[in-house]
């Protein structure tokens, strides 16, 4: 039987609360015709490791990873005990930085039974991918802080585009439209205002957009992006932006698919010596954390991204007809998405439509 050795990091907050169901939906799914077996190890790198130990993984963290298949990842942060920024930077971002996990892949779609908040805008109107660069940009870690303290002091945050980083990311979004049948590839940028490394982005979409005769492509300032997902969102098919505008889009895009908790994402490489990482988009949500209310279908979602990547379709199929059953059903909803359905709840629904749910049901 196929198995698939996945690292599982719950994480942080709502993470923890979120990712069993995960497990328990892909478990139902891999049972199912032609099954194959998953085998997670949980791994306790979290805030909580890092009180105990001072860091947020031990120092071999990634070497251990490195050996796994896939990994699954809850949430990251505890902002009451550990500065955002050093659990960032001690665990998630290390992961996508050194298995280069250059694309990631958030998929925003408004699924049946779901009210968006935009009126008269339904699922035929939002259904787009944004394709987020994943290892530099805004996220490059270059920079530092001087004279700290004092009335002189400077901090400096350096955005780095590479030629390289650029063009893969830029073709990624351009090869998954063709692969999709998706119709254009929208760039997300600045460079009115960023004359050096916007205009650079600018000049390698079009270099690379040229490859790719058959995909329309266009370009939109950020400011304008963001009323356009508003305003139009049935304009936009697949975007690629830079980390960070990419990071902020998709919060705006979690909102219009209803919530946040149905945003999934995938930390891509095609590099398959290394794990890619699957997560939902969202934190730890520290203010419902414990409370047992979370919604897991974005941690469910983004599991089946993970199953796709692996190669096992029709169980990653079988994972979003649950998830669109539930959805469409409205009766086991987290309050987030205005039902009263607990964390544990909704993932008893979703599990139990992964097993009945059959396709075109
Ligand atoms: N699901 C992992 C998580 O905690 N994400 C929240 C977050 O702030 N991520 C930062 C980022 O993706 O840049």
């Amino acid at each position: 039987m196929r198995t698939y050795r996945i690292a599982l990091i719950p994480g942080d907050g709502i993470g923890r609360e979120v990712m069993p169901v995960g497990v328990a939906a892909l478990e139902a799914a891999a049972g199912l015709a032609d099954g194959f077996r998953l085998d997670f190890q949980e791994l306790p790198w979290s805030c909580e490791y890092y009180l105990q130990h001072g860091r947020m993984m031990p120092e071999d963290g990634l070497e251990t990873l490195r050996g796994f298949d896939a990994i699954y990842l809850g949430a990251v942060g505890w902002p009451e005990r550990v500065p955002d920024h050093v659990s960032l930077w001690g665990l998630l971002l290390p992961i996508r930085k050194a298995f280069d996990l250059y694309a990631n892949v958030r998929p925003c779609r408004l699924l049946p039974g779901i009210e968006g908040p935009l009126r008269g805008k339904g699922p035929d109107e939002i259904n787009f991918v944004v394709v987020r660069e994943n290892t530099e940009g805004e996220y490059s870690g270059v920079g530092g802080r001087v004279h700290i303290g004092t009335p002189w002091e400077v901090a400096v945050q350096d955005i780095v585009f590479t030629r390289r980083a650029v063009e893969r990311i830029i073709r990624f979004a351009f090869d998954l439209a063709r692969r999709e049948g998706r119709r254009r590839v929208t760039s997300v940028t600045k460079s009115n205002a960023m004359q050096f490394n916007m205009v650079f982005w600018d000049e390698v979409f079009w270099q690379v957009a040229g490859e790719f005769p058959d995909i329309a492509a266009d370009q939109c300032h950020v400011d304008a992006m963001a009323a356009r997902f508003v305003r139009a969102p049935e304009q936009l098919d697949v975007l690629v932006a830079s980390n960070l505008f990419a990071d902020i889009l998709t919060d705006l895009a979690g909102a219009l698919q209803g919530s946040l908790g149905l945003s999934p994402s995938a930390n891509i490489t095609h590099d398959r010596t290394v794990p890619s990482m699957f997560e939902p988009v969202h934190g730890s949500a520290p203010d419902i954390a414990g409370k047992g209310i979370a919604n897991p279908l974005a941690a469910v979602w983004a599991g089946a991204m993970m199953l796709e990547f692996l190669g096992e379709r029709q169980a990653a199929a079988a994972v979003m007809r649950g998830i669109e059953r539930v959805t469409a059903q409205r009766s086991a909803l987290t309050p987030d998405l205005g039902g009263r359905a607990t964390t544990a709840e909704c993932g008893a629904a979703v599990v139990e439509a992964i097993r009945t749910a059959r396709p075109g049901a």
